[in-house]
């Protein structure tokens, strides 16, 4: 399956909430009236885009619309698409080597799953990859990790359950200088926003990294899973209270029909998407662009 078709095939489940409502209004659609806003405000809160999102983008839509004397929904609707990629249009910054990527987020969002597959797609473009098994709280995170290392065939760092996640850090921070790694992907355990000593164990890992390796670009990355919605939303806004975040990832969009979430995260975190995961193989992460997404979905 091709890059674009892999990404459709993902997001079947939005399109058949959202989309397929958008075409059938647009189809029955005479006059572009209040109702018409009406209606598409509906969809769009159904689809977990959030009040505030949605809000911004119908009122451009009137926008336009007017402005353009737009009558005919066909048209509407390409006018509501554009306005729906500016609004994701978050650029993500240039990647710089060497950089070691903190993934961090809360329990089960698909961390462990994310690291496995950001190590193959750098791995296949020639980059060097070695993974770091920060997760010493759950006992089976090392195993999970290691089969990941394998399917990718990229090195691992652990110590096994019980210790001090900065302490592998530390290490897999040496052993990455020392091979000349470009990218180094730590995984870490699932935590709450809430939880102040684990995240003083985040804000402590980034201080051991930028003390250690100053020449890298270290990249906190939120792993948030769509299917949670405007809670996972919110959660994501107070855990960047709590730690540095500079980079989202949005996994599990192919296991929910509300995708909408996609569209709010950019605008409400301040906080690019760099990667979605459309299912649990390890192919199934792509670089995030608003307008191919747009594509996608329509
Ligand atoms: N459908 C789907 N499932 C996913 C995706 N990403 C991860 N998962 C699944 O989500 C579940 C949890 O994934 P993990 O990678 O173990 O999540 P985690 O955040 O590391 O979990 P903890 O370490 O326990 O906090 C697994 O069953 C994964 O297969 C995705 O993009 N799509
Ligand atoms: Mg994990």
């Amino acid at each position: 399956m091709g890059f674009f078709q892999r990404l459709k095939e993902g997001l079947s489940k939005t399109r058949g909430n959202f989309t397929t409502k958008v075409d059938d209004l647009v189809a029955n659609t005479q006059v572009i009236d209040d109702d018409f806003y009406e209606e598409l405000t509906d969809i769009l809160i159904l689809a977990d885009a959030g009040v505030t999102t949605t809000d911004r983008i119908i009122s451009t839509l009137r926008e336009h619309v007017k402005a353009q004397r737009v009558r005919d929904a066909q048209e509407a609707r390409q006018l509501f698409k554009s306005i729906i990629v500016e609004e994701m249009n978050v650029p993500r910054p240039p990647l710089q080597w060497p950089m070691v990527m903190l993934v961090v987020g809360v329990n089960g969002v698909g961390k462990t799953t994310t690291v496995g597959k950001l190590a193959l797609r750098f791995q296949e473009i020639g980059r060097s990859v070695m993974l770091a098994a920060a997760d010493t709280f759950r006992a089976a995170a090392d195993e999970q990790l290691r089969v990941w290392s394998q399917r990718a065939n990229v090195p691992m760092i652990s110590q096994g359950m019980g210790g001090d996640p900065a302490a592998v850090v530390f290490d897999a921070v040496q052993a990455a200088k020392a091979r000349n790694t470009d990218l180094l992907i730590v995984d870490t355990a699932g935590r709450l926003h809430n939880k102040k000593n684990l995240m003083d164990e985040l804000n402590k890992i980034r201080r051991i990294i930028a003390k250690e390796y100053p020449q890298a670009a270290v990249r906190s990355m939120l792993i948030l899973d769509a299917t949670t919605g405007q809670n996972g939303l919110q959660q994501a806004k107070q855990f960047k209270e709590a730690a540095e975040i500079n980079g989202i990832i949005l996994t599990k969009l192919d296991g929910t029909a509300k995708g909408g979430i996609a569209i709010a995260i950019q605008q409400e975190l301040q906080i690019p998407v760099w990667y979605i995961g459309v299912g649990e193989g390890i192919d199934d992460l792509q670089a995030f662009e608003a307008k191919e997404f747009v594509e996608a979905l329509f």
